[in-house]
């Protein structure tokens, strides 16, 4: 595979180097988190335009991904390009590190338009507003222009989203996701919800019961094509976060099928019970793992729906763990995705709480007498994964509660996930974790003490802090770190009738216990 890439970027480089210039049908830019045969730009363009794919150092750095998501892409990239040449076409593909060195995807632009003179450049909407503005922002030479076609790998465009948006004062998921389901028919019977409830997340927060075992992953082994490209990432990224031994990402829409089918015949069916629980060595728990595939085209979300709703049907499952599962694609991703493409690029720049503390370094190193925290990290060093409830309520509920800066947490969650893109990443991060968006997300943040980790998991058995204990030195940082940040920010969370009871269960602490918080959280923040 290496080799015949190599041929193909000679191809390209013979070209850019004043080879004689052969007037070109049209070309087709495809990025690396476009890899779908339905793609826009494919249709548009027709079979006969010369396609363009590009590794490029901008968005191989843009921020330090972790390895093995630059692994997962660049392979990804790879094999796409392959299945495309099988089917007859023309790829011009560019690996990282050969010359000419492209930088951006501008200067990918620069070199179709200049040396291959297509009419029309067709490229499907990058899901991130930073290259989007790259994109429209490129001037074209005379003769060529560029076509932006939209993303048609979701179930609902960024128009549909901002009609159903407008007028409303809160943009809350479920109602959006009910609309979803109306108009997919996925999970309804007669215009009315299957079942006779719209959501089924009350069952879904038991704790995993202590001799419970999971169902083991598969370990592939990396083909040659990611074996090189293991290499080149070992070789020029080593200064990135993350561990490459444990690779295992499906880097074909074969391999993310097969792992799909894995999670459907062996995970679905506990998915929504153990939705929110955490065990200490357990990554993935019942999680589908199916979010990096999805957002790389490698899958399909609306056939992904489909084929967990089959399963309900076929009794294989039943209704808490696949409404659960599907209201996570068609819910979540979708919603979250509108509210990205509604609210940026204002939005970014919220800071909701003025949270300004930097990241402490344990979110790199993992090196935290916290065992959630610790066990979190590690996790995301060594796969490039943490389930949600460890993203929200382990790594995210803390820096919400240390008031770590916005800014600083969005990187360090675009950094260190294989399945983070800057869409997807930002309002879970800004909206839902930190709440630095006031409100936009969640109607609530999603601020928790240490009886929640402890409900939620045996992390606490083994930390070196007590969870039991208040305040204190020993004491769980998160339950003091709680009341601190309910007090510090009362003037814009007392208001909020969500945040009645907490501010209630306050008012009845002693002025001592008060004390005590405060004297906690000043020390333990001080030394952060
Ligand atoms: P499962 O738990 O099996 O869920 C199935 C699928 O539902 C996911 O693959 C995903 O596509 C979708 N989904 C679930 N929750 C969400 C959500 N809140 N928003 C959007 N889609 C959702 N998801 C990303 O895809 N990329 C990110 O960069 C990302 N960053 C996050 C940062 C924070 C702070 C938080 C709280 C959540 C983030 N999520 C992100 C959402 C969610 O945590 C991941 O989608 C999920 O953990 C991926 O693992 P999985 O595929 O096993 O998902
Ligand atoms: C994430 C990523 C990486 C690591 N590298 C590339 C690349 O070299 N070439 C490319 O076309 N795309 C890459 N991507 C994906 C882009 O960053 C992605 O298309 C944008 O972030 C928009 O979602």
């Amino acid at each position: 595979m290496g080799a015949r890439l190599g041929q193909y970027s000679l191809l390209f480089a013979a070209l850019q180097n004043g080879a004689k210039r052969v007037p070109m049908s049209d070309a087709v830019l495809i990025l690396g988190d476009q890899l779908s045969l339905s793609l826009s730009s494919l249709e548009a363009a027709g079979p006969d335009a010369e396609i363009f794919i590009a590794e490029v150092a901008d968005e191989a750095s843009y921020v330090g991904h972790h390895k093995q998501k630059i692994i997962l892409v660049f392979s990804a990239m790879r094999h796409f390009a392959e299945k495309l040449m099988a089917q007859g076409r023309t790829v011009h593909y560019l690996a990282y590190g050969e010359k000419p060195a492209l930088t951006g995807m501008g200067d990918v632009l620069d070199h179709i338009a200049g040396k291959t003179a297509p009419e029309k450049i067709f490229v499907t909407a990058p899901g991130e507003y930073r290259l989007d503005k790259i994109l429209r922002g490129w001037v074209a030479p005379a003769g060529t222009s560029l076509v932006i076609t939209p993303d048609t790998r979701f179930i609902a465009t960024p128009e549909a989203f901002a009609t159903w948006a407008e007028g409303r004062k809160q943009l809350r998921m479920e109602y959006f996701y009910r609309d979803l389901r109306r108009q997919t028919d996925i999970l309804m019977q007669d215009g009315e919800p299957l079942g006779g409830q719209w959501n089924y997340d009350a069952d879904n927060r038991k704790k995993l019961p202590a001799n419970h075992n999971v169902p083991k992953r598969a370990r592939r082994q990396p083909d040659s094509t990611t074996k090189t490209v293991i290499e080149l990432v070992a070789a020029r990224f080593s200064n990135h976060f993350g561990t490459i031994e444990n690779f295992a990402w499906p880097v074909t829409h074969e391999e993310a099928e097969a792992d799909f089918q894995y999670f459907l015949d062996n995970c679905l069916l506990h998915f929504g019970d153990y939705q929110d629980a955490m065990k200490s060595g357990e990554v993935f728990v019942y999680h589908s793992l199916v979010g990096a595939s999805l957002n790389l085209g490698l899958l399909d979300p609306l056939e992904v729906c489909r084929a967990a709703e089959a399963r309900l049907h076929t009794n294989q499952a039943p209704i808490n763990a696949v409404e659960g599962f599907i209201r996570q694609i068609l819910g979540w991703r979708e919603f979250i995705r509108g509210v990205y493409w509604l609210k940026m690029p204002d939005y970014a720049q919220t800071n909701y709480f003025e949270a300004d503390r930097a990241l402490p370094d344990f979110y790199y190193t993992g090196e935290t007498q916290m065992a959630c925290l610790h066990g979190a990290i590690e996790a995301t060093r060594e796969h490039a994964y943490a389930h949600h409830i460890q993203r929200l309520m382990i790594t995210g509920n803390f820096a919400l509660l240390a008031g770590i800066a916005p800014e600083a947490v969005n990187k360090w969650y675009l950094e260190v996930y294989a399945d983070a893109y800057e869409w997807v990443q930002l309002p879970n991060t800004h909206g839902m974790a930190l709440f630095a968006d006031g409100g936009v997300v969640g109607s609530k943040p999603y601020a928790a003490s240490g009886a929640y980790v402890n409900r939620m998991s045996d992390y606490c058995r083994s930390c070196a802090y007590k969870v039991k204990e208040p305040t204190g030195d020993t004491a769980c940082p998160f339950n003091y770190l709680y009341w601190d940040f309910m007090t510090r920010h009362r003037d814009k969370l007392g208001g909020n009738p969500r945040m009645g009871m907490v501010y209630r269960t306050y008012d009845k602490m002693d002025d001592d216990r008060r004390a005590a918080i405060a004297d906690s959280a000043a020390k333990f923040l001080e030394n952060l």
